[in-house]
C-alpha cells in the first residue's frame, strides 16, 4: 500500500480560526532622578499574530486541517514603561493543497492554486497606543493608553478541487492507476479488482522537455452522477482539468460490453457538470498486450469517428509514446475552464479594512437604548474605561461620529442606560469638560460599572 493511500484523502474541512490580539498600550511616566516631568513614556503594545491560508505541492489533502480546525494565533505583548514596545508575535501560515477554495461568509475569498499563492484569513489585532502616542500640547501628561485591537475571529470552509492538466476517468479496472504510475512517479494502488482506488491521485508526468499533471480518479460507473459507486464524490476533482483521458477496458465492465463504455461514461461526465461535457476528450483502449484490445480498438475507431482513439498497453508501454505526444501537442491550446469564481470583485484584503462608520440604535424599552456596530465595538474593545482620560476620549468620539445626536433624536433622556458592545453608560444631559481641565462638571456618560466598582 503506498503512503498516499495510507492517509486518508480529504477535500472539505471548516476551520475555526481566532487571530491573535494586540498588546495593550502602557500609559507610564518617566521617573527619574533629576529629571523633573520626565513626561509620558508607556510604550505601544505589540501586534497579534494574523492566520494565512498557503498552498503547497507537497501536501495533497485537508486531512491534518480537519483533524485540528481550531487554530489560535498568539496575542502581542503588552507595551511598558520607559517607551518600551511590546512584543509582536509571528503569524501562523496554515499550509493547504494546491486547489484549495477559500470560503469565508460562504462567499469564495481565494482561489490558492499554485505553491506560494496565500490569502490573509484571520487579521491579528494591533496594538494598542501607549500614552506616548496621546501627548498633546493641551495635554502634556496624558493617562491615557489603548487596549489592544482585538484579533479577527472567523469560520473558513475550505473545499479543495485538484489542479490536473489531464484527468483520467473510465469504468473500474480499466487501468488508470496503472497508466498513471506508468507515465509518472506516483505509486497509486492498483489491483484485479474494482474500485481499487478510493482516493484521487495526481503525478506529474514529463515527456519530450514539457510536463503535465495528471489525476487519476475512482473508477465511475453507470449512475456515478447520482452517487452510484465512489466516482462522484471525486468527479469535481476533474472538473478544473483540460482535457480527460477515458480509459476503455477492452474486457468490458461487468455484464457491459467494452464499446458501451464511451457513451455512459459521457453521459455520466454531462450529467455531473455541463462543463465536463464541454471538455476536449481522448480515448485509450487499454490493455493492448491482451488479445481482445485489438477487436475493440477497431469497433471503437468504427462507430466513434469524432474521437480520437489510441490503444495502449500500460503493462508494455505499448502506443504511450504517441498519446503522451498528442497530449503535449494538444494542452497548450486548451484553457483551464473557470469553475469556481471567486466573488464578484470581492478583494480578499477588503475583509480586512477597518469599518469607519454605521451603528443602529435600539430602543431596549423606555430607560433602555441598545447601540451596535462593528466600528463601535473595537473602539469599546481597546478603550481602558478604568482611566478617566480615556472615558472622556470615548466620549468625544461617541459625538464625533454622531452617536450623541442619533441617541438624542432616539429619544434619550437624563439617566437612561444606553448599552454600546455590552458596556453600559448612564446618558447625562450636563455640559462636560475635558477631566484634565479639573472640570467640575460630571462626565456625560458614567460608566456604571466603573462607579459602581468605586462605591
Ligand atoms: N495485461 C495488462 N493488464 C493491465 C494493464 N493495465 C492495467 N492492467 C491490470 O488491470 C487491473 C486493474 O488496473 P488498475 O490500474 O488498478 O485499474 P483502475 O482503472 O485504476 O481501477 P480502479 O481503481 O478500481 O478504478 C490490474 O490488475 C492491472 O495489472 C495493461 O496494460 N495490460
Ligand atoms: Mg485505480
Amino acid at each position: 500500500m503506498s503512503k498516499q493511500d495510507k492517509t486518508v484523502f480529504i477535500d472539505a474541512a471548516r476551520v475555526c480560526l481566532k487571530a491573535g490580539s494586540g498588546g495593550n498600550g502602557s500609559a507610564s511616566f518617566r521617573r527619574e532622578k533629576f529629571v523633573p516631568y520626565g513626561g509620558p513614556d508607556g510604550g505601544h503594545g505589540g501586534r497579534g499574530g494574523s492566520i494565512y491560508f498557503e498552498a503547497t505541492e507537497n501536501i495533497n489533502t485537508l486531512t491534518e486541517l480537519a483533524a485540528h480546525p481550531h487554530i489560535t494565533a498568539g496575542d502581542g505583548g503588552p507595551g511598558k514603561g520607559k517607551r518600551m514596545s511590546g512584543r509582536g508575535t509571528e503569524d501562523i501560515r496554515l499550509l493547504v493543497p494546491c486547489g484549495t477554495l477559500i470560503k469565508i461568509n460562504g462567499r469564495i475569498t481565494a482561489d490558492l492554486k499554485k505553491t506560494g499563492d496565500s490569502v490573509l484569513a484571520a487579521k491579528g489585532g494591533r496594538g494598542g497606543r501607549g500614552n506616548i502616542a496621546f501627548k498633546t500640547k493641551f495635554n502634556t501628561a496624558p493617562k491615557i493608553s489603548e487596549k489592544g485591537e482585538p484579533g479577527e475571529e472567523l469560520c473558513a470552509d475550505l473545499e479543495l478541487s485538484v489542479l490536473a492538466d489531464v484527468g483520467l476517468v473510465g469504468f473500474p479496472n480499466a487501468g488508470k492507476s496503472t497508466l498513471l504510475s506508468r507515465i509518472s512517479a506516483a505509486r497509486p494502488k492498483i489491483a484485479a479488482y474494482p474500485f481499487t482506488t478510493l482516493n484521487p491521485n495526481l503525478g506529474i508526468t514529463r515527456h519530450k522537455g514539457k510536463s503535465f499533471a495528471v489525476a487519476d480518479i475512482p473508477g465511475l460507473i453507470e449512475g456515478a452522477h447520482k452517487g452510484k459507486g465512489l466516482g462522484c464524490v471525486f468527479l469535481k476533482h476533474i472538473l478544473r482539468t483540460k482535457l480527460i483521458l477515458h480509459l476503455v477496458d477492452p474486457l468490458g465492465f461487468g455484464k457491459s460490453k467494452p464499446v458501451n463504455s464511451v457513451p455512459v461514461i459521457a453521459g455520466e461526465l454531462k450529467n455531473f457538470h455541463p462543463e465536463l461535457a464541454r471538455k476536449r476528450r481522448i480515448i485509450a483502449v487499454t490493455k493492448a498486450d491482451l488479445p481482445p484490445a485489438k477487436k475493440v480498438y477497431v469497433q471503437l475507431k468504427k462507430k466513434y469517428k469524432k474521437y480520437e482513439i489510441f490503444l495502449i498497453s500500460a503493462v508494455t508501454g505499448a502506443g504511450i509514446g504517441p498519446l503522451l505526444d498528442k497530449i503535449i501537442a494538444l494542452l497548450p491550446g486548451l484553457k483551464e475552464p473557470e469553475v469556481y469564481k471567486t466573488d464578484d470583485g470581492l478583494d480578499p484584503e477588503a475583509l480586512h479594512k477597518p469599518v469607519r462608520q454605521g451603528f443602529d440604535i435600539t430602543k431596549i424599552d423606555d430607560r433602555n437604548y441598545g447601540v451596535a456596530g462593528v466600528a463601535l465595538h473595537k473602539i469599546i474593545a481597546m478603550t481602558n474605561l478604568a482611566q478617566p482620560d480615556s472615558l472622556h476620549r470615548l466620549k468625544s468620539i461617541f459625538r464625533l461620529i454622531g452617536l450623541d445626536k442619533a441617541l438624542k433624536k432616539a429619544g434619550v433622556t437624563a439617566g437612561d442606560t444606553v448599552t454600546v458592545s455590552g458596556k453600559v453608560f448612564e446618558w447625562s444631559d450636563e455640559e462636560t469638560r475635558q477631566p484634565h481641565k479639573k472640570s467640575k462638571f460630571a462626565y456625560k456618560y458614567k460608566a456604571v460599572q466603573a462607579a459602581r466598582r468605586r462605591k
